[in-house]
């Protein structure tokens, strides 16, 4: 072999190794420094992050959630903002075939400049944006520079535009301001019923450059083609971009190669191409959700070879399960169930906002603070709503984890959109981007197009309010955006999964009517319903229903001053964004919440009393609602109540606070959401005893019912053995009411019903008072509690003679949980529970403050 043969083989050898490197990922989140658009004050900027937390962090702004403040910020939205970084990059990395800049996600007007070439003009939050940059990326020196632009000025200019005013739900924005509708950003960045207007721009999601050779897997969809309990056979099937013509190979592998390990060759043309690599797993082990099983995973590994040598692997994980949405005429209207692996499921949940109104705040551990309580109490399933984001990837691995299904609404919410074809193509994108980035997780059960749409269009005066050439075209777009743009892109790349297009309403997209589809109870809350309401025409699956209360005092004393602990002090009016004009002047969530309190509870003596019953009185409601909820299953199949938590401290409908912690009717729910749950009930004159249970075993089982006084005399006892029926609920005890009461004093009176198994272990448990909570004669319970110190907290012993209701337990001073609290104490009842702490405290008997109902009225007083 001739000299100059050898080195041109000698050339090719290194080029081809060169060019069939792997896949590299070049993180490039530090280091970047941003200005207000006209300045030149460049400061140190967090990636992904946003202005608002940038500007905090550097104590430039005041903390927007304390008092008024959200009010000294608003300018922030007003303002161009500039994001810039300088860096280098590995010549070697110049050598690849293809080097793409890659934003995960930019909220949301945003032009970037690379080396000042114009390379990416972004206007969708929910979209990662792309940009091929080897041509223009040098060695050293290259500048990144992002130019936000106000999302507001440019919503005016669209609004401005349009002859006549796209509706919003009244209370999130005043009249000719509501420009969120025309930008695809977080609607809840502009307000919300719950939650501050804060509009922050930045770089929400992470940065990287991609370098590639040969051919890259752009998107990978494990499509199971049968699953069972013998078999589940799969495509995978990739799209795949090349560079050049190339023979590839790949390797698809389940558990490193353990369970599957299959290699295919294929032939690669230069562009995308679609490939389809089938395999099975015999006898799989299924996934499940909470409660029913293991949510099992598989880890599934995908290589990408060419000539033997590794470009990219692409790692996924993989639930054998299926679900489906039942909707099959029955006697009522039509069933609206899911159905995992074969088994109808009720849906226990709530519906899920983000942690943090600066979206890129929530990090997995918030996410899994959240998602561990929604599993503490019981859930399986959870509601992204569709006013605020598709979460980050780590929010779905995570209810694949815990096994919490997942009701996935697309970001449209309480509003009319704009039907120009350039936004119409932007959610079309949109759409298809989210549906193929979320179609692998098991944990994924349902698309929902938007979240009260279709009401508002017809129920909350829109449609009427519109010259009709106008109202046409409006519903003509919510009909292409609703009725085809959306279930197109479900169709086309999640087929396994069904489309609802509007939360609520009932089936054919009618109107919510309570015979079929879904239903937002607000007939409790919004039309100043009673609690026992919940109980009338329960719907078929109920996506929203709930009531407020006040957080915890500690929480809110992060926002208020002590001159503020006023339930309508102007701090807490501010606060509160719920309004309700049509149940009177002036009133709001504030007041919605004294004036429910006060219908089941005696006027409390003290704001801190104040609080304590408001949560009481969201727990009481709330049990209510998912007692009447499960109670009639199969009727009911769903219960996913308005909201899990906050995305900033304050008074709302959430069960845990911005802070995680836990409100009265979190214990509620978990209680409610038990596996098996007595549910005693009053119906016209008779109180009947129900048993829901999500067994799908039938379960031989006793149940006891005491009489007692609240002082602690046992009046009677009755016992029966029965079976409880499997995965449903039935009426298993019925008597006269005044069989129970008669010659006594009802509001003296309390029913303790218990379920034991064969082995005599509890399985569930339940009190029933035959008044409201104002109308019981509380006794002075005399109460007494001792606390001893656990290596994981401290251990804290009850005792009370006679009834102790609402037991509620708190260190003020300290950080940590109550495994247990607001619970009642029977006359002679002892109980010990932890409190997990990681901290010490100096005099814990005196720390410990216990309050129980009778003490929030015993010096009695008006509502401050
Ligand atoms: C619902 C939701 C939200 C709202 C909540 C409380 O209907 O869909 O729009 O925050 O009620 O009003």
């Amino acid at each position: 072999m001739n000299k100059h043969l050898l080195l041109l083989l000698a050339v090719f050898f290194f080029l081809s190794c060169q060019r069939e490197g792997g896949e590299q990922i070049i993180d490039l989140n530090k280091g970047w420094s941003f200005t207000q658009a006209g300045e030149d004050n460049w400061q140190s900027a967090e990636v992904p992050g946003a202005v608002h937390s940038d500007l905090l962090r550097l104590d430039e702004i005041p903390d927007p959630f304390y008092r008024f403040n959200e009010q000294k910020v608003q300018w922030i939205e007003e303002q161009d903002w500039v994001y810039r970084k300088v860096f280098n990059v590995d010549p070697s990395q110049l050598l690849k075939d293809r080097v793409e800049l890659v934003f995960k996600g930019l909220d949301t007007y945003a032009e970037v400049y690379l080396n000042d070439s114009l390379i990416i003009d972004a206007d969708n939050m929910f979209l990662p944006w792309q940009a091929e940059v080897k041509d223009i990326l040098r060695p050293d020196s290259n500048e990144l520079r992002v130019h936000f632009q106000s999302p507001v000025r440019i919503g005016m200019k669209k609004l401005q535009a349009l002859s006549y005013v796209l509706k919003v739900a009244n209370e999130l924005a005043p009249e000719g301001e509501q420009t969120n509708i025309f930008t695809r950003k977080a609607p809840f960045h502009y307000g919300w019923d719950w939650g501050p207007r804060l509009v922050s721009s930045g770089i929400w999601r992470p940065v990287f450059l991609r370098a590639w050779d040969v051919a890259h897997i752009r998107d990978i969809f494990l499509s199971p083609e049968l699953v069972s309990k013998e078999r589940a056979s799969y495509f995978a099937k990739l799209n795949v971009e090349a560079e050049a013509p190339a023979r590839v190979e790949l390797q698809l592998q389940i558990n490193k190669g353990s369970v599957v390990d299959t290699t295919v060759s294929f032939q690669l043309e230069t562009g995308h191409n679609e490939l389809a690599l089938p395999f099975a797993i015999n006898s799989p082990q299924l996934w499940w959700s909470n409660g029913l099983g293991e949510a099992h995973l598989y880890d599934v590994a995908v290589t990408l070879l060419v000539n033997g040598h590794r470009l990219q692997t692409v790692e996924e994980r993989l639930g054998v399960r299926s679900i489906e949405l039942v909707q099959e005429p029955d006697s009522i209207g039509r069933s609206f169930y899911f159905r995992l692996n074969g088994v109808p499921v009720f849906m226990k949940g709530a519906n899920y906002i983000p942690s943090e109104i600066f979206t890129a705040s929530q990090t997995t551990n918030t996410y899994e603070r959240a998602i561990q309580d929604a599993v503490a109490a019981n859930m399986n399933m959870l509601r992204v709503w569709g006013g605020a984001i598709y979460e980050d990837d780590e929010f779905y691995d995570l209810c694949d984890e815990y096994g919490l299904l997942v009701w996935q609404d697309f970001m449209f919410a309480c509003a009319l959109t704009p039907g120009d074809s350039t936004y119409l193509e932007n959610v079309r994108k949109e759409a298809e981007y989210n549906v193929r980035r979320l179609r692998n997780h098991p944990s994924m059960a349902l698309w929902c197009g938007n979240n009260e749409n279709l009401i508002a269009w017809h129920n909350w005066g829109w449609k009427e309010s519109y010259e009709p050439e106008d109202r046409d075209f409006i519903w003509q777009t919510y009909e292409r955006i609703f009725y085809s743009i959306l279930p197109d892109a479900v169709e086309k790349y999640h087929p396994q999964l069904s489309y609802w297009a509007s939360s609520p309403s009932s089936y054919g997209d009618k109107l919510p009517d309570r015979l079929s589809g879904d239903e937002h109870d607000w007939t409790v809350w919004f039309n100043e319903a009673p609690y026992e309401n919940y109980w009338n025409k329960v719907p078929r699956f109920v996506s929203e229903y709930g009531l407020q209360s006040f957080p915890p005092m500690k929480t809110i004393r992060a926002f208020a001053d002590t001159s503020d602990l006023s339930y309508r002090s102007p701090v807490m009016e501010h606060r509160q964004r719920s309004n309700m004009p049509w149940i009177g002047p002036g009133v709001n969530g504030n007041e919605m919440i004294r004036r429910y309190l006060l219908r089941y509870y005696r006027a409390p003596k003290d704001f801190e009393s104040f609080v304590y019953v408001s949560q009481l009185s969201q727990a009481l409601g709330m049990r209510t609602a998912a007692e009447a909820h499960r109670g009639t299953m199969p009727r009911c199949m769903g219960s996913l109540y308005w909201q899990l938590n906050d995305c900033w401290p304050t008074m709302s409908w959430s069960s845990t606070d911005y802070f995680g912690r836990w409100k009265a009717s979190h214990y509620a729910f978990r209680e409610a959401f038990r596996e098996v749950h007595l549910i005693p009930r009053e119906e016209n004159g008779q109180l009947q005893v129900r048993i829901v249970s999500d067994n799908l075993e039938p379960q031989e089982a006793r149940l006891t019912l005491n009489l007692l006084t609240l002082d602690g005399k046992m009046l009677w006892e009755e016992q029966s053995d029965i079976t409880v029926v499997p995965n449903t609920a039935d009426i298993y005890y019925e008597r006269p009411v005044e069989e129970f009461s008669r010659g006594l004093n009802s509001g003296e009176l309390v029913l303790q019903l218990q379920l034991t198994n064969q082995q005599g272990n509890l399985l569930s448990h339940n009190l029933h008072y035959f008044v409201r909570p104002k109308e019981l004669d509380l006794p002075d319970p005399g109460l007494d509690w001792e606390v001893a110190a656990d290596p994981q907290g401290y251990l804290i012993t009850l005792r009370t003679e006679k009834l102790a209701k609402d037991v509620y337990l708190r260190f003020p001073e300290t950080a940590g949980d109550f495994v247990d609290n607001f619970f009642d104490l029977l006359p002679g009842e002892s109980r010990t529970l932890l409190f997990e702490t990681e901290e010490r405290i100096d005099d814990p008997m005196q720390a410990l403050r216990v309050m129980t109902l009778y003490d929030s009225y015993t010096q009695v007083g008006e509502v401050q």
